[in-house]
């Protein structure tokens, strides 16, 4: 019997699955795991970070940008506990990544070991699976277990404690195998029961003005092509949470954009509130996309609820035909049975003339305030600035505060797939200048453009370094406004303009990135953003990733 080390057991492991890049940060308790990279060929790229929560954020949207698994890794204590916000963001996010945290030696458990955590409680509700091992035998069960739970069902996080002497102990050579598919998700569909399929057309065929609504689950089953075909088959307008947009190009004219709270406008929700029947895909229906609950009014749809999560389904809306299956399995099946039925005739024009009605209302209102001259500048000109700059392959990448709502509603992704990125399931500040790693080390050759808040970047500004350091080719863009400004715009509407504790200083953030070496530029006149724009987009590009990416 050949034996290896935990550690070098655990890297083969993580080879096997297909992993190329590892996000993370050294500890006393990633030694062995360490010096086992260190040794072992594997073709695996560890990208050191500044903070664990970074690389957490890396290798989610580096899961969002590849449909590869993305791992993080972060030492006991202290580190294991800063991994966490990537984590769950992942997690309810349906974005399979694989966190692994070293830990003190199973020998010194209960004895005031420094760093000493109980890692496996520390991770379960943020996680979909999760084990803290006692033993270095069961590591390579417990990746293959880690993986057929990321990638299969609803995509979600796992997470694998290591503890130090687990990874010194023996590991028998033939227990190394796995099914390299598992590195990849969906990596085992499921589809639909054909006669909730059946139920399902029914109720589409009698509609009079059907609504689709893509949650993330559309881009993340692949679903583009069978959502546009059943749209145009049905002449049905096609709208997006955040997370789901993408799920069709913006370019298209059955295609809304985002409807809900963050990111909806008056227009778009005109189009919710004519639909005589809604249909999620891959959608929670949640309090955001909902403006709680409203839009759709219950009662008002019919609703079809199509989502890989059985719970999802009936959580917040009364559903008259639901389809539990992987999204692109349930819409390729629809569409067939469609095919079969005979098609409304005439239906397809009014359908795309409401769209192009709300968007042209849309629209004006966004052109005005983007053309205008107005200090400070104001976001629309940032969206359209940057619009006219990117090619239609780029991925902007958007904290909350002001980035989120306003790319999300103006932003035109002409292309369908992944090209918006959000952290909409808890919203952290301090997501995209990470998150914008991730998606250009996962995509290399794309523009990637990371819109911060300046609170956001108060979060994450550490990791500049990590940006020069490996030549990370993002352009970044701080809105500057020395507030919490989303939360003083609460202040300011909802509670009669009583400030209280939003506002911060005024920081010079073109000098504090030139500090870590970036390129910048601080840029206070309207008529010279879209020029300084151009000319960091160019920076970022030359910037280049350094050899062995
Ligand atoms: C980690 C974290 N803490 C607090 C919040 C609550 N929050 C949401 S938006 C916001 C203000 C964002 O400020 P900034 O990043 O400067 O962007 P702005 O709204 O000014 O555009 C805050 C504090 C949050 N989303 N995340």
């Amino acid at each position: 019997m050949n034996h290896l080390s935990g550690a070098e057991a655990f890297v083969r492991m993580l080879q096997l699955h297909g992993v190329k890049h590892i996000f993370g940060l050294c500890g006393d308790t990633s030694l062995p795991f360490y010096d086992a990279l260190c040794r072992l060929d594997h073709g695996m790229t560890h990208v050191l970070t500044r903070d664990e929560r970074s690389a957490a954020y890396m290798a989610d949207a580096y899961t969002r940008v590849t449909g590869k698994i993305g791992v993080c890794e972060a030492p006991s204590g202290g580190g294991a506990t800063y991994l966490l916000p990537g984590v769950v963001e992942a997690n309810e996010s349906s974005i399979p990544i694989l966190a692994i945290t070293s830990d003190i030696s199973v020998s010194g458990r209960g004895r005031y070991t420094l760093t000493e955590l109980d890692q496996k409680s520390l991770f379960r509700p943020l996680s979909k699976w999760n084990a803290v091992l006692d033993q270095a035998k069961d590591i390579p069960r417990a990746i293959r277990a880690a993986f057929t739970q990321m990638s299969s069902g609803r995509p979600g996080a796992a997470h694998i404690g290591l503890p130090f002497d687990v990874q010194e102990g023996p590991v028998d050579e033939a227990d190394l195998w796995a099914d390299e598919r598992l590195g990849r998700y969906p990596a085992r569909r499921f589809g639909p029961d054909p006669a909730a399929v059946t139920a399902a057309v029914e109720l589409l065929l009698r509609a009079s003005h059907p609504l689709i609504i893509c949650g993330g689950g559309v881009v993340i089953a692949g679903a583009e092509g069978e959502l546009q075909g059943v749209a145009e088959w049905l002449s049905a307008p096609v709208a997006s949470t955040i997370s789901g947009h993408g799920s069709i190009g913006d370019g298209h004219p059955l295609a809304v954009g985002v409807v809900g709270s963050n990111g909806g406008t008056a227009p778009t929700r005109a189009i919710v509130e004519a639909a005589d029947l809604v249909v999620f895909i891959g959608c929670r229906a949640g309090s955001v996309t909902t403006e709680r609950w409203r839009f759709p009014a219950p009662g008002h749809s019919r609703i079809i609820h199509i989502d890989a999560d059985p719970g999802v389904i009936g959580a917040n809306y009364k559903v008259d035909a639901p389809i539990v299956s992987d999204a692109r399995l349930a819409l390729a099946a629809i569409l067939v049975e469609l095919s079969t039925r005979e098609r409304p005739q005439g239906a397809r024009e009014p359908a795309m003339a409401a769209v192009a009605k709300a968007k042209q209302e849309k629209f004006a209102a966004f052109r005005k305030l983007a053309a205008s001259n107005e200090t400070p500048i104001r976001p629309e000109r940032v969206v359209a600035a940057l619009q006219s700059i990117l090619p239609d392959n780029a991925i902007i990448v958007a904290d909350p505060g002001t980035p989120c709502p306003y790319f999300s509603a103006y932003y035109q992704f002409n292309r369908a797939g992944r090209h918006f990125i959000s952290n909409r399931a808890h919203g952290a500040l301090g997501y995209a200048m990470s998150a914008a790693v991730g998606a250009a080390i996962g995509r290399p050759g794309t523009k990637v453009v990371a819109v911060m808040g300046d609170g956001s970047f108060g979060f994450t500004v550490g990791e500049l370094e990590t940006i020069v350091r490996l030549r990370v080719p993002i352009a970044m863009i701080v809105i500057s406004n020395a507030c919490y400004g989303w939360i003083k715009a609460g202040q300011k509407t909802r509670f009669q303009e009583r400030y209280y504790s939003v506002d911060f200083n005024r920081t010079d953030h073109a000098k504090v990135a030139a500090a870590f070496g970036v390129r910048s530029w601080r840029v206070e006149d309207p008529a010279a953003l879209q020029g300084v724009l151009r000319k960091a987009i160019e920076a970022a590009t030359l910037a280049g990733l350094g050899e062995g990416w």
